[in-house]
């Protein structure tokens, strides 16, 4: 998103241009002489900044919110985390939102359904569920779930302590397009459709039923649990030469497509063992991490704008587009991650660079 406030339109020109400027202003016109510099760089330039949160601070505050209003009455009870470069934007990234959702013993978040898509990566607690057009996922810590553009969804939880998840939407994008839509369903909940696991067990295990043409944009599987996830990674550690700028890193697909998870949102879990050092990397991609095991640091930029992020499992940290980072692993990380990379290459946009390249 550019502002299009022209406040760089430079001190230094003639009376007789700024007079021009005045008038062509009022023709709802602007000089592109004045603006092609910051219009085009050579190279990206975002808004957003670096930045981490630490969850045993968040987790304070967002747990004193089930104290001041319910989820029923927030009807999502989320603390938004927004990014310091893009105050008051409702965003993580340039494309993306996160926040981190308690829902408390008992409560409800009522039924809905919107044009942007969500993901949930569960960060503590078991018991709750996410219903998405009926069908009951149960969530435990590290499972990623999955609520596609216009399906109707809501929460619950049937146990004893506070589930914490974290949402990430891609509301910023859908706003810029303009295509933001959003329906309550009449009662709290949307009528109970398949039973719990159906959709993992229809199409988790590569095979789909005879006759039924699935979504081909998002993936009919609604949850993929960690322990599944965790144990491919295990797996392939031992027979896998590690990435120099990944270690192991897998995305999460529509297994009937290849395709992403989610159409408008990239979705990875990542293995990098104890001592691993990556090299340099950069890409368009704004990415949002979420640790679930293991700790570790992250440096991000270079020279003087150089951050360093001491991150351990249950954080968040942001690497906004094309910022340099490489991270030194202190004990065994599996991270998630989430990014806008799936929207850049199908628009032929997405760019990396590996090392100094
Ligand atoms: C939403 O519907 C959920 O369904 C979570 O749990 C976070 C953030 C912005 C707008 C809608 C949910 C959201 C959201």
């Amino acid at each position: 998103m550019m502002e299009n406030t022209h406040e760089d339109i430079k001190k230094d020109i003639s009376p007789d241009r700024l007079d021009y400027y005045a008038e062509i202003k009022k023709s709802g016109m602007a000089p592109l002489w004045e603006n092609l510099h910051h219009m085009l760089t050579p190279e990206p330039k975002v808004k957003s900044l670096p930045h981490h949160w630490e969850y045993s601070s968040v987790r304070k505050l967002l747990l004193n919110s089930a104290n001041l209003i319910s989820a029923a009455e927030a009807e999502r009870r989320v603390l938004m985390l927004e990014n310091p470069g893009l105050p008051g934007n409702c965003s993580i990234t340039e494309s993306l939102f996160a926040g981190l959702q308690l829902i408390m013993p008992g409560e409800v978040a009522p039924a809905h359904r919107h044009s942007p898509a969500a993901l949930r990566f569960i960060i503590e607690g078991s018991g709750a569920y996410t219903a998405v057009n009926g069908e009951k996922t149960y969530m435990e810590p590290g499972d990623f779930v999955i609520t596609p553009s216009w399906c109707w969804h809501d929460h619950g939880h049937e146990g004893k302590e506070p589930v914490v998840w974290l949402d990430g939407l891609d509301i910023p994008l859908v706003r810029v397009i303009g295509s933001i839509f959003v329906e309550h369903y009449p009662e709290e909940r949307f009528p109970e459709g398949p039973p719990p696991g159906d959709s993992l067990e229809r199409y988790g295990n590569n095979m789909r039923p005879v006759g039924v043409l699935p979504d081909d944009l998002n993936s009919p599987i609604f949850s993929y649990p960690y322990e599944r996830s965790r144990e491919t990674l295990e797996k392939l550690r031992n027979s896998s030469d590690l990435d120099p700028y990944h270690g192991l890193k897998l995305e999460y697909i529509d297994p009937t497509t290849g395709g992403p998870a989610i159409s408008t949102i990239s979705t990875f879990l990542q293995l990098m063992p104890k001592g691993f050092k990556s090299e340099k990397y950069q890409s368009t991609e704004s990415l949002i991490y979420s640790p679930v095991e293991g700790s570790g640091t992250v440096i991000i930029g270079q020279g003087d704008n150089e951050q360093v992020f001491n991150w351990k499992a249950q954080d968040i940290f942001v690497i906004p587009c094309w910022h340099p980072h490489r991270f030194e692993i202190k004990e065994e990380a599996i991270v998630f991650n989430f990014s806008d990379k799936i929207v850049q290459t199908k628009l032929g946009l997405w760019r990396e660079r590996r090392g100094n390249a």
